[in-house]
């Protein structure tokens, strides 16, 4: 049965919802197809760090409640090397920005929460979904539902289905570019009902590989150590995964731990990753279905929500304004914020991890760029305003 909207959104992971709530508040009417279960949608842990300009795109929401209440701000970090931390004062080098550590699980269930509220419809274990004809103005999506199939007629579709969605892959080849990066490694992460060992997170660089101190409260961690590619989480029991962390640590860190069994672990591969333009026609790109950075600059979901805070600015001044300047732009202003983006992750990365192919020199190389951050306040200040996100243009 054919069914319409203005906005035909596909994905209910954060920058689905996201655009979802920011339009229904503008009074544009939209619907979100996602492929998998509300319940699994919840199950994937991931991003942990907030800009302030996410923050302040939840408020708009009308969503950030729970996160000013139980989100944690964090001032500054620390990075640890040759044995000691060394601490990067966020807010003494950005005349006092911060970031807000709140879990993306969390982040969706509030938006879910507020969805469900305003009784907005969200099509959750939609299969084969497939955008038509966006090269026009008449875009339309099918799926199957329940083992019927579907049709959902829109203004717009905003591809928002992540990294393996179906928007992208439904572009020409001839009319994307690709940019691309696999690292040669992966982080095999863990969550745990244990305190965290520092109040402040802490990006370690070890000779046996990365490490990264996190959380998501005051009694619940998340801890990741750079592994191999070949790694199986099977492969790593939770003593193997704490005895590797404490070594990856500075002393009095590894002394303090407080280790306590998994409650989730994990692996991920890293990789970076822009495909060009976002928009094509009628159909937007937002989020991982556009590009991917490494985790180590904590910028995807804050990526995420900085394309949904462009395409929903853009819509509603083709709405309301009847003007279509931000749809023009959409991509150009996206991508000039992803760039740098993509930059600071594959910088981070690259001075935080161990190498397989850059040897002893590699290694000093490193050691020589993290002393010269953490003694030049030019170089902190570069990193801090990288860290707590970057203004937009305009
Ligand atoms: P998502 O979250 O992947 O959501 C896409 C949704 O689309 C659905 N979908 C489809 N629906 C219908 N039809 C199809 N054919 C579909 N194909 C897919 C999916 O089921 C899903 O629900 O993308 P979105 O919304 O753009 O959000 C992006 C963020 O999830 C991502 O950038 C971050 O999680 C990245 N990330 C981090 N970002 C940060 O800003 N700070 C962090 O600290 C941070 N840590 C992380 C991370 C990602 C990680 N992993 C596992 C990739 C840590 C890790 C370990
Ligand atoms: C997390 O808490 O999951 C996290 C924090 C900082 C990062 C990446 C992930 O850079």
């Amino acid at each position: 049965m054919a069914r319409r909207t203005q906005v035909a959104i596909v994905g209910a992971g954060p920058s689905g919802l996201l655009l979802g709530q920011l339009l229904a508040r503008a009074g544009i009417d939209n619907v979100i197809v996602e492929r998998q279960s509300g319940d699994y949608v919840l199950g994937r842990i991931r991003a942990g760090v907030l800009e302030q300009t996410t923050a302040d795109l939840l408020d708009e929401a009308g969503v950030g409640a729970r996160m000013h209440a139980e989100g944690l701000v964090h001032d500054g970090f620390e990075l640890c090397f040759g044995g000691a931390r060394h601490r990067i004062d966020l807010a003494g080098h950005t005349g006092g920005k911060h970031v807000i550590v709140y879990g993306q699980t969390e982040v969706t269930r509030d938006l879910m929460a507020a969805r469900s509220a305003a009784g907005l419809p969200t099509v959750y274990g939609a299969k084969d979904v497939a955008p038509h004809h966006f090269d026009g103005d008449s875009p339309y999506l099918t799926y199957t539902h329940d083992g019927q199939p579907q049709e959902l007629r829109a203004d717009f579709i905003a591809g928002c289905d992540g990294y393996h969605g179906a928007c992208r892959a439904a572009v020409p080849p001839a009319a994307l570019s690709i940019f691309e990066k696999v690292y040669p490694f992966g982080w095999l992460g863990i969550l745990a009902d244990t305190p965290p060992v520092s109040h402040e997170l802490i990006y370690s660089n070890h000779e046996r590989g990365f490490a990264l101190c996190s959380m998501r409260s005051p009694t619940r961690t998340r801890y990741y150590v750079q592994c191999s590619l070949h790694d199986k989480v099977e492969d790593w029991s939770d003593d193997a995964f704490w005895d590797e962390l404490r070594r990856r640590l500075d002393p009095r860190a590894a002394e303090t731990l407080v280790t306590g069994p998994s409650i989730e672990k994990s692996i991920a591969p890293l990789r970076s990753f822009v495909a060009e333009p976002m928009r094509f026609g009628s159909m937007f790109l937002a989020g991982d279905a556009a590009h991917i950075v490494p985790p180590t600059g904590a910028k995807g979901l804050n990526l995420a929500a900085s394309d949904v805070r462009i395409l929903s600015r853009a819509l509603v001044e083709h709405y309301r304004d009847h003007s279509d300047a931000g749809i023009e732009r959409y991509s150009e202003r996206c991508l000039a914020r992803v760039w740098k983006a993509e930059r600071f992750s594959w910088w981070f990365t690259s001075l935080t991890h161990k190498f397989p192919d850059t040897g002893a020199i590699g290694a000093r190389l490193q050691r020589a760029e993290l002393d010269y951050l953490v003694s030049s306040q030019a170089a902190t200040t570069v990193m801090a305003e990288n860290y707590v996100g970057l203004p937009f243009d305009g």
